[in-house]
């Protein structure tokens, strides 16, 4: 091979593999979610996919993100009811990262959610928020149930550190970890340009589960991005659905759509597309991963030992890197029908 050509496929010399990874369905699943109105397009579309692959989702743990921790909570039962769902149980988490972290102005306003909570506030009822709390019942949870659950991950990671810090052996015990988060490609979505929200929120939280899991499937910001290579209008029509999922998804989106310059960006979902479909990845790594947590330009970066030398050793996570965009958006579409 030229030279050239050998560079113009650099991602083959550092083992780029098509298709899908081997993954099963999934059959019980937990989302760790801060609502935020791309959460409320995942839960919406979970929701859908769990009843049409009758897939259990046993719960939904909240922490503070796209807003405070109250705000998530009462974002998340807005979710629900917009779903009609009175079952799936929310369990409250951390309501502070690990380290301190500076305020950012919030990409779906001050409620996370678009002003939509604000003009409901009055009218929510808790009905599905327990007592327990979030570590309690991802730690309860995955003891009685190894090996069988799904945990996806659409927030800063504390609340899975936090669980893994009371509980060592829970590490292993998730069948598989979904993470919507980090950037592979150092294109990242902060103002530390290299780094992705959620990780940056809580970089060392991400690291605990990069050290002591080894069954993680990383969905980065960058796989998002690539949705903007679809035309404007089909990236728009899973929000004009007038049914009470769509109104919820369309209102919680209203501030974010002008933050990012008039465009929905489909974030979240992605991961609860892999999560249910694996089929729709079109392309992954299997690399060691690590999260920078002091760099004064890169904390929060994921740091993928892509040749497989230095660094200390560390099992393989699952990259995703490419997606079959169109079947996503086909998901979605369907997702906010009654
Ligand atoms: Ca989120």
């Amino acid at each position: 091979m030229e030279r050239n050509e050998a560079y113009q496929n650099y991602f083959d010399l550092v083992d780029r593999q098509l298709g899908a990874p081997k993954a099963d369905k999934p059959k019980k699943v937990i989302i760790d979610t801060d609502p935020g109105g791309d959460d409320a397009q995942a839960i919406v579309l979970a929701l859908h996919l769990a009843q049409k692959m009758n897939v259990e989702i046993l719960g939904l743990t909240v922490m503070a993100g796209n807003g405070t921790l109250e705000d998530v909570t009462l974002n998340a039962q807005l979710i629900l009811d917009a779903c009609k769902n009175n079952e799936i149980p929310i369990y409250r988490g951390e309501k502070d990262y690990l380290h301190p972290y500076e305020y950012e102005h919030p990409h779906y306003g001050p409620d996370g959610f678009g002003g939509f909570q604000l003009s409901q506030k009055d009218r929510i009822v808790l009905k599905n928020v327990r007592e327990k709390s979030a570590v309690d019942f991802l730690v309860e949870s995955a003891n009685q149930h190894p090996g069988e659950i799904t945990l996806i991950c659409l927030a800063p990671l504390t609340n899975i550190a936090v669980a893994l810090n009371k509980d060592p052996s829970i590490g292993n015990k998730f069948k598989n970890i979904v993470i919507l988060g980090g950037s592979y490609l150092a294109h990242g979505n902060t103002k530390y340009n290299c780094s992705e929200f959620n990780f940056l929120k809580d970089p060392e939280a991400a690291n605990i589960l990069f050290e002591r899991c080894e069954n993680i499937t990383m969905v980065p910001i960058e796989v998002s991005r690539s949705f903007r290579l679809l035309s404007q209008d089909y990236v728009s029509k899973p929000f004009l659905s007038r049914t009470d999922k769509g109104v919820l998804v369309l209102k919680s989106f209203e501030i974010a759509f002008h933050n990012s310059g008039q465009y929905y960006d489909i974030v979240d979902p992605c991961a609860i597309a892999v999560a249910f479909c694996p089929e729709v990845v079109t392309e992954f790594y299997e690399k060691p991963i690590f999260i920078e947590t002091e760099g004064k330009y890169t904390r929060g970066m994921v740091v993928i030992n892509w040749i497989g030398r230095g660094y200390e050793q560390r099992h393989n996570s699952t990259i995703v890197s490419a997606l079959n965009l169109n079947a996503v958006v086909e998901m979605l579409i369907e997702s906010v029908q009654e």
